[in-house]
């Protein structure tokens, strides 16, 4: 049906009541009356209407790019659709996750387990913050995601083959971390960076003994890309000065094999308001700097190669009297109490923010090693060498209040959060990057008001050597005024931003509430990267294993019960629209191993498995097969029932489980 269509210019005039169209936004083309008449009714002014159809996706259609975002104290990871900023999936990752089934009685329950305490001790949440997309030669390669839990030190590995989480691993010498998960360019290690200091090997010790006992400890875990999991046996830690270190960042390109990162308690405050001392926020705070930290994690690999380690609790620790002999570690100043030390595309420069500091710094990789080679360098009380601030530093460039975290484009503009003016900062780089845009280097160009308490900043594969540009999410930890007040405890807001236009043209084009949790940090992929399976690849998969298990059943007549002692083991056929068998008939006290396969091949024909008052729930995709074990030690009268709508005859699907007492 033909829609009456209003021209632009009349459009222009209806709208000119609430703002005056840029000469941007002075096209041609027809808008159709009834949206016409919405915009007038709406009061919507141009920039609200080029927010709506930049944003808008039509039935059908998919968006250029995927968000994968920390699920903050939720434990999970968030997976967003960019630009529409529609949430597609909540992966399962510390936090038991009923839809995937994820914690409720199959193989996950394996990869939750690897996370809880060295003494057993059951972890079921954790607080995410920065997830990692895994890269090859510096860009996102599709296949991984890591994600830290600064509560409790852990790191979990998900593929983004099936976004299931494969493996957590516990750090063994750390309570707390903060500064991961990071990547190496080739994902060779994935960096899990030290927060709060603690004795090393995560012994007790008073806080008197603070400068003696306590240590930072940064952890390189070795990936195994065949293999899907972190290796602890082939991973090591470095010891490092009781400083807080924070977050960081890999060297690319130039500075491929070194790796930066802040830290924040140079003054190695310990607290103790209640006696008298200053509180941490004052302790931390007394100097003018705190210390990046800069890592030849190349060398520190031949370290450990060379065996110049110590074993503690089974993990190789390279010693920070090895880590200063060997060259491996060096420091120099940064602004106070900062957030993100963000390497640049090429890997020429690390830019800091501190949030008590209006500029960013931009620490040049070249000076840098200049000034290693030139040697003579002065210590800090623990032996590493400084190199000082002017002998590092490349530019500053004055931003604003509470500079946070930088991202990059492909024009050449970096995008600094500021915390405390609410804003993103738009400015340029200098160097190989000045002729990108029309703006000198080392310029603020524009600040864009963010609602509000902006944290960290992401941008569409700004972390990698070739960003996007196109879009930049705002991660705010305040939505005040934003949305309908749902009580007093607020979601957070991610704001969309267009970057795509040169110069001060960033445009604000959606809000996005997270009732759920507090993300921290969020990467930005292009969808076309990401090679998901629509089904599993063969029936009887085993999501663990990424293989066909060897207790799949691929047709109904393989399916059977059989006792063995006071074993029962079940194979069991899952299907549109029923279990095969139906019934199982057990006795109590009997200890039961399930196999269920789901022989499905059509996409989206998942299958639930809640089997009542025993705790369990899966999720079977197409084609999946997964065990669950436990004692049958209630009897009763139980059901087992399907909990995905997955056909007319779904309710059906059910069958009954037998426990005679
Ligand atoms: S953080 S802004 Cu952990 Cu980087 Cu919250
Ligand atoms: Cu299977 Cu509902």
């Amino acid at each position: 049906m033909k829609r009456f269509l209003i021209p632009v210019l009349l459009l222009a005039f209806l709208l000119s009541a609430c703002s005056q169209p840029s000469p941007a936004q002075q096209t041609s083309g027809d808008i159709p009356a009834d949206a016409a008449a919405v915009i007038a009714e709406r009061g919507l002014t141009p920039d609200d209407v080029y927010a709506a159809v930049k944003t808008y996706m039509p039935t059908g259609q998919t968006d250029p790019y995927i968000m994968i975002a920390s699920g903050g104290q939720s434990g999970q990871v968030l997976v967003i659709g960019v630009p529409s900023m529609r949430i597609l999936k909540i992966i399962g990752v510390f936090t038991p996750e009923p839809w995937q089934g994820y914690g409720y009685g199959g193989s996950s329950d394996e990869v939750l387990k690897g996370g809880y305490m060295p003494d057993g001790s059951a972890l079921t949440w954790g607080d995410t913050h920065h997830p990692n997309l895994s890269e090859t030669k510096g860009e996102y390669d599709g296949e991984f995601a890591f994600i830290n839990d600064k509560a409790n030190a852990r790191l979990a590995v998900i593929s983004l083959r099936d976004f299931e989480t494969k493996q957590i691993v516990k750090n063994p010498n750390a309570i707390n971390d903060h500064g991961g998960a990071f990547v190496t360019p080739n994902t060779e290690y994935v960096i899990e960076g030290p927060q709060y200091a603690a004795p090393i090997g995560w012994e007790y010790a008073t806080l008197d003994e603070y400068q003696e006992k306590y240590r930072g400890l940064i952890t390189f875990w070795k990936f195994d890309r065949v293999e899907g999991r972190v290796d602890p046996s082939q991973s090591f830690q470095i010891e490092l000065p009781p400083y807080w270190q924070d977050l960081c960042d890999a060297g690319k390109g130039v500075s491929d094999g070194w790796f930066f990162c802040n830290s924040f308690n140079v003054e190695m405050a310990t607290g103790g308001v209640e006696l008298g001392n200053p509180p941490f926020e004052a302790g931390t705070a007394r100097g003018d700097t705190d210390y990046l930290h800069i890592f030849n994690w190349k060398k520190a690999d031949e370290a450990v190669q060379a065996g110049q380690t110590e074993t503690i609790n089974g993990m190789k620790v390279i010693r920070l009297q090895t880590a200063i002999d060997e060259g491996i570690l060096y420091f120099t100043p940064e602004p106070k109490s900062p957030h993100g030390s963000d390497v640049t595309p090429g890997g020429e420069y690390v830019v800091v923010g501190g949030k008590l500091d209006p500029h960013v710094t931009i620490y040049s990789f070249a000076k840098i090693q200049e000034a290693i080679q030139a040697g003579g360098l002065s210590t800090d009380v623990f032996g590493v060498p400084v190199i000082p601030l002017d002998s590092s530093t490349e530019a500053q460039v004055e931003l604003g209040l509470g500079p946070l975290h930088t991202v990059f484009d492909d024009k050449g503009y970096a995008y600094t959060s500021l915390f405390l003016d609410s804003a993103v900062a738009r400015w340029t780089l200098g160097g190989p990057y000045d002729d990108k845009n029309p703006e000198p280097g080392w310029t603020l160009v524009q600040k864009l008001g963010v609602h509000y308490n902006i944290g960290h900043i992401t941008a569409a594969e700004g972390d990698t050597a070739s960003p996007d540009g196109q879009y930049v999410v705002a991660l705010n930890k305040w939505s005040s005024d934003r949305f309908a007040n749902v009580g007093p405890l607020l979601p957070q807001n991610f704001q969309l931003i267009d970057i795509s236009r040169t110069g001060d043209q960033m445009k604000l084009l959606y809000d996005m509430p997270i009732g759920m949790a507090e993300p921290h940090y969020a990467q930005i992929i292009k969808a076309d990267k990401l090679k998901p399976f629509e089904v599993y690849p063969e029936v009887g998969w085993n999501p663990e294993t990424m293989s066909v298990d060897p207790n799949a059943v691929t047709t109904p007549d393989q399916a059977r019960v059989e006792r063995r002692g006071n074993t029962v083991e079940i194979w069991m056929v899952v299907v549109r629209s029923h279990y095969t068998p139906e019934r199982i008939e057990i006795k109590k006290g009997d200890h039961v191993i399930w196999h269920l396969t789901s022989i499905e091949r059509t996409r989206d024909a998942t299958h639930g498995f809640a089997l009542s008052g025993y705790n369990i729930n899966l999720s079977l995709e197409p084609g999946e097969a997964q065990t669950i074990e436990f004692d049958a030690d209630m009897a009763g009268t139980f059901t087992y029932y399907c909990t995905e709508f997955c056909s007319a005859l779904h309710l059906e699907m059910v069958g009954y489980f037998l426990v005679e007492p």
